[in-house]
């Protein structure tokens, strides 16, 4: 398990090495600028970095089971730890181990024993480059009114959803919401009060959903996407309360609704086993929104 060794607040540097004695020369020497953290097998380390992702990944080579290249190889497969940049440190001088450890997706290559000044402006110049790097991840999938993602990253996030539960047969649930008489509000009240509103319904979403993979996305103008993985149809209903029930909290008055406060309609879709086309889960979820608006609004259909 991950071991904090020291609490320097700077970059989190997680060493990977099956023998204590390299952890401890890389530690003491990293220790007083980093915070540093340890596990001794690749199968740890992948664990520690989808439980709590460091900035940089310091990774041996050899080492009993999952070793350094096949850690590598499966952190690069995850969404979640794909931008961690992995820098190999191994006695291997080859240049075919070199090799290997670049095609395995490793950013960096060094051989012990390290120098370590070197070590020291290659980790600091690694940090600095994934920093920018998370910035503008954070610029390309995020919406900049609502701080929720955006339509580029739920149809990455919706597409890898689709391929997992396709694999597992496990539910995938799909929300649309999409706010009721919202123009009329823009109109009532000016834009700005539009994007308050806009912002306090995207807190209001992110607040209805609990579980680790759940995702609320910005789809478009005043229509949100909610994505719950591993839901069925009676989870998603319970989803779709909450919501309904946190939008009412909001108590945002709107004088040009018949409900006298801001409300949304609510298009559910679910792809299971009786119904595994996903393809056609927006496109149900969209058809069912229509419906909800067309029957009167403020409500949910499935
Ligand atoms: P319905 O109940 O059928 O959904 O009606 P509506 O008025 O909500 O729907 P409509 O599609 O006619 O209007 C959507 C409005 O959303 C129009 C547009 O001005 C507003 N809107 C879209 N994006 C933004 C935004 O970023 N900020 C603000 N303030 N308004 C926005
Ligand atoms: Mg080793
Ligand atoms: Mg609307
Ligand atoms: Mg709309």
């Amino acid at each position: 398990m991950g071991q904090a060794l020291t609490s320097v607040n700077k970059g989190k540097i997680l060493i990977v090495d099956d023998e204590a004695i390299n952890i401890h020369i890389l530690s003491n020497t990293l220790t007083e600028i980093y915070d540093i953290f340890a596990v001794t097998s690749g199968k740890e380390a992948i664990e520690f970095c989808l439980r709590t992702p460091p900035d940089l990944v310091l990774m041996d080579m050899d080492m009993p089971g999952v070793d350094g290249l096949a850690a590598c190889r499966a952190l690069k497969e995850f969404g979640e730890t794909r931008d961690i940049p992995v820098m190999f440190i191994t006695v291997h001088v080859d240049s075919s181990a070199e090799d290997r450890c670049w095609d395995a997706g490793g950013v960096d290559f060094l051989v012990k024993p390290v120098n370590t000044n070197t070590l020291k402006h290659r980790i600091k110049s690694h940090l600095a480059l994934k920093q920018v790097t998370d910035e503008l991840r954070k610029m390309a999938y995020q919406d900049g009114l609502t701080q929720v993602s955006n339509r580029r990253y739920f149809n990455e996030y919706l597409a890898r959803q689709s391929k997992l539960k396709q694999r597992s047969g496990l539910p995938l649930g799909l929300m649309m919401f999409d706010i009721d008489f919202f123009k009329s509000f823009n109109d009532l009240y000016g834009h700005l009060a539009g994007d308050d509103c806009l912002r306090l319904v995207a807190k209001a979403l992110s607040a209805s959903v609990v579980r680790p993979g759940d995702f609320v996305a910005r789809f478009g103008g005043e229509e949100f996407a909610i994505v719950l993985p591993d839901t069925d149809i009676e989870g998603v209903i319970l989803v779709a309360q909450r919501v309904q029930a946190q939008i009412k909290a909001l108590a945002l008055n709107h004088e040009g609704s018949p409900f006298g406060r801001i409300s949304g309609s609510i298009g559910i879709a679910v792809s299971d086993a009786k119904n595994p086309e996903q393809a056609k889960l927006i496109e149900r979820a969209d058809k069912h929104l229509y419906q909800a608006k067309a029957t009167g609004r403020n409500k949910f259909v499935f």
